[in-house]
């Protein structure tokens, strides 16, 4: 059986051009950690492949001690390392992949077109193929395993999305009569789930940790096992910090309304909350100092509408006045929470629903 863990788009030294400047320091040295943190996960896991489908770096202006950090980590796994560079590392003069100093663990591969590696140990033959310029081609055209007695691996990035994308498209035409056992993708960033094409299960596992408000949720790896071409997979997440955007409906009471609705748990997260339904003079910047402690960073937007009169057209002559006339003679009659809260939302409803406007569940 082969163990493989497989991860992709790390982007290494991300500019987070939405933070300020130590923040996004910060969250720079939290991708090299997280390196470290996915090699110790090869190791515990006992990995035999760290397949690695492209983007490590953001781009080629990556720092010297982050590719030196990397080939650090590198030396300490006990997998083979195989690396298909993207669109944003793609393999070019100055490029980090043709600097000295790579492991001898580590297979870089630096031609745009297919090659291999055999692995007799393990039986396995691992394919893979590098951007060499931010287009590339569809390289999977017409490509067909050697030999389907090994166990076949590729390593690429491209896009199995878009079929006129610029980024190496990859139709599941192409997969299904690849013969793969395993094709281990990048440039998506968010989790695939294990897909299927033929007798070829692929998969990307997304970025290993968020960067902005379009990566939300959980970002990890794929860990994975290949047993006489029967594979499985499964998404470990491997990043502590999340960015997440959260709807909330204010109240009466707006502070009130956000710390209720939200987790307690978001101290390292970055959020992005949207205050939503009815509010007057909404003072955002108190709500900002108020609320900005409990996150690693907050963008509260304002999309709250003003308050209207419920009853201001109550008793005239139209369907409307009518309408509200005869819930207001109820609320007369009742004293009633319960009864006055319901006929309140009623109210609001059935104006809502004359008026044309989107109705709002409480
Ligand atoms: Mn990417």
């Amino acid at each position: 059986m082969i163990k493989f863990v497989h991860a992709a788009d790390l982007h290494l030294d991300s500019p987070f051009q939405s933070l300020p400047p130590e923040k996004a320091t910060a969250l720079r040295q939290e991708q090299r950690t997280l390196v470290e943190e996915l090699i110790s996960l090869c190791n515990t896991q006992q990995a035999d492949l760290l397949l690695l489908g492209g983007d490590l770096f953001d781009s080629a202006g990556v720092l010297r001690q982050t590719v030196e950090g990397l080939q650090r980590a590198f030396a300490g796994c006990r997998a083979q390392i195989f690396i298909a560079p993207g669109n944003h590392d793609f393999v070019a003069p100055g490029s980090p992949w043709l600097r000295e100093g790579w492991p001898e663990n580590v297979h870089i591969f630096l031609d745009s077109a297919i090659s291999a590696v055999d692995l007799p140990d393990l039986g396995c033959r691992v394919y893979g193929a590098a951007f060499t310029a931010t287009n590339c081609p569809a390289l999977l055209e017409n490509f067909r395993v050697a030999d389907a007695s090994l166990c076949n691996i590729m390593v690429l990035h491209g896009d199995a999305q878009q079929s006129n994308s610029p980024y190496n498209p990859i139709s599941t035409a192409q997969i299904a009569q690849s013969g793969l056992d395993y094709l281990a993708l990048g440039h998506i960033h968010s989790y695939s789930g294990a897909l299927r094409a033929g007798t070829t299960t692929y998969a990307w596992p997304g970025c290993t940790m968020g960067r902005g408000f379009d990566e939300t949720g959980e970002k990890g790896v794929i860990c994975g096992t290949l047993d006489n071409g029967q594979c499985s997979i499964r998404f470990l997440p491997l990043a502590k910090r999340h960015y997440v955007i959260a709807s909330v409906r204010v109240g009466d009471d707006p502070l009130q309304s956000v710390v209720a609705q939200l987790p307690s748990n978001t101290q390292t997260d970055c959020y992005r909350i949207l205050l939503t339904g009815e509010a007057d003079s909404l003072d955002l910047r108190a709500l900002r100092q108020a609320l900005e402690p409990r996150f690693f960073s907050l963008d509260l937007r304002d999309e709250t509408t003003p308050s209207v009169d419920l009853w201001a057209n109550c008793g005239e002559n139209s369907l409307e006045g009518l309408f509200l006339q005869s819930l207001m003679d109820e609320l007369d009659k009742t004293t009633d929470d319960t009864q006055r809260r319901l006929l309140q939302q009623a109210a609001r409803l059935g104006l809502d629903l004359l008026e044309g406007r989107e109705v709002l569940m409480p």
